[in-house]
């Protein structure tokens, strides 16, 4: 039997409306991924864990706004607000999430020069947060990611993940995008599918039942 496992990606509070990174309807990904946990052996969550000096965050680059793209190391950078600081209250997991089946937490982006979106790699491919190690370790083949952002943590934590050899699919009603683009999710969902990435309905997994 092939094991699977479930990543829980960002389901934190600025991710969240009231948060500082709100995704529209951020919030409503926690009912649907706390069905689904029990159909999974085994459950993993990233967070998203920047320290306050982050590169990431507009507000340490005088003169430049939120949603500002610069380069940094030869990358684009998105200029986000300030978000998923280390220890603070934005950066928990919602309230709500069931957490008391999380075995491991991978925390990302706490190098204050490299954002990171995938749960597996910086942006810049420098480091690796030792995810796939753990997951082969395990004997996990089979991976299905759900949470926050569909564009950004959840596209890039699938795309490495089929990319490093597990079968993957992402649940789509248990994930939301920020679409600064309006067309950033479906096109997300377009780009994860042509990948050979599985996109899935929640109610496909828990049947009729
Ligand atoms: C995310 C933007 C900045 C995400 C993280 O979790 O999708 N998006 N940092
Ligand atoms: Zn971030």
């Amino acid at each position: 039997m092939p094991r699977q496992a479930l990543i829980i990606v960002d389901v934190q509070n600025d991710f969240c409306p009231g948060g500082s990174l709100p995704v529209p309807d951020g919030d409503q990904v926690v009912p649907v991924i706390n069905r689904i946990q029990p159909l999974f052996e085994l459950v993993i969550a990233t967070q998203d864990w920047h320290p306050a000096n982050h590169v990431s965050f507009a507000a340490n680059h005088p003169g430049r706004n939120v949603g500002d793209v610069i380069e940094v190391d030869g990358l684009p950078q998105i200029l986000w607000p300030v978000h998923c600081v280390q220890d603070s209250p934005g950066a928990a997991f919602h309230p709500d999430l069931d957490t008391s089946r999380i075995v491991h937490i991978v925390r990302k982006g706490t190098d204050p020069r490299v954002d990171s979106y995938s749960g597996f790699f910086d942006n810049a491919r420098r480091r690796d947060t030792g995810l796939a190690k753990l997951l082969r370790e395990l004997g996990v083949s089979e991976v299905t990611i759900c949470g926050l952002a569909t564009d950004y943590c959840v596209k890039f934590t699938a795309l490495d993940a089929k990319e490093l050899g597990f079968d993957t699919t992402v649940i789509v009603d248990a994930c939301r995008g920020v679409d600064l683009r309006p067309e950033d999710v479906s096109e997300a969902i377009r780009l994860m599918q042509s990948r050979g990435i599985k996109i899935a309905q929640s109610t496909a997994l828990l049947g009729g039942s």
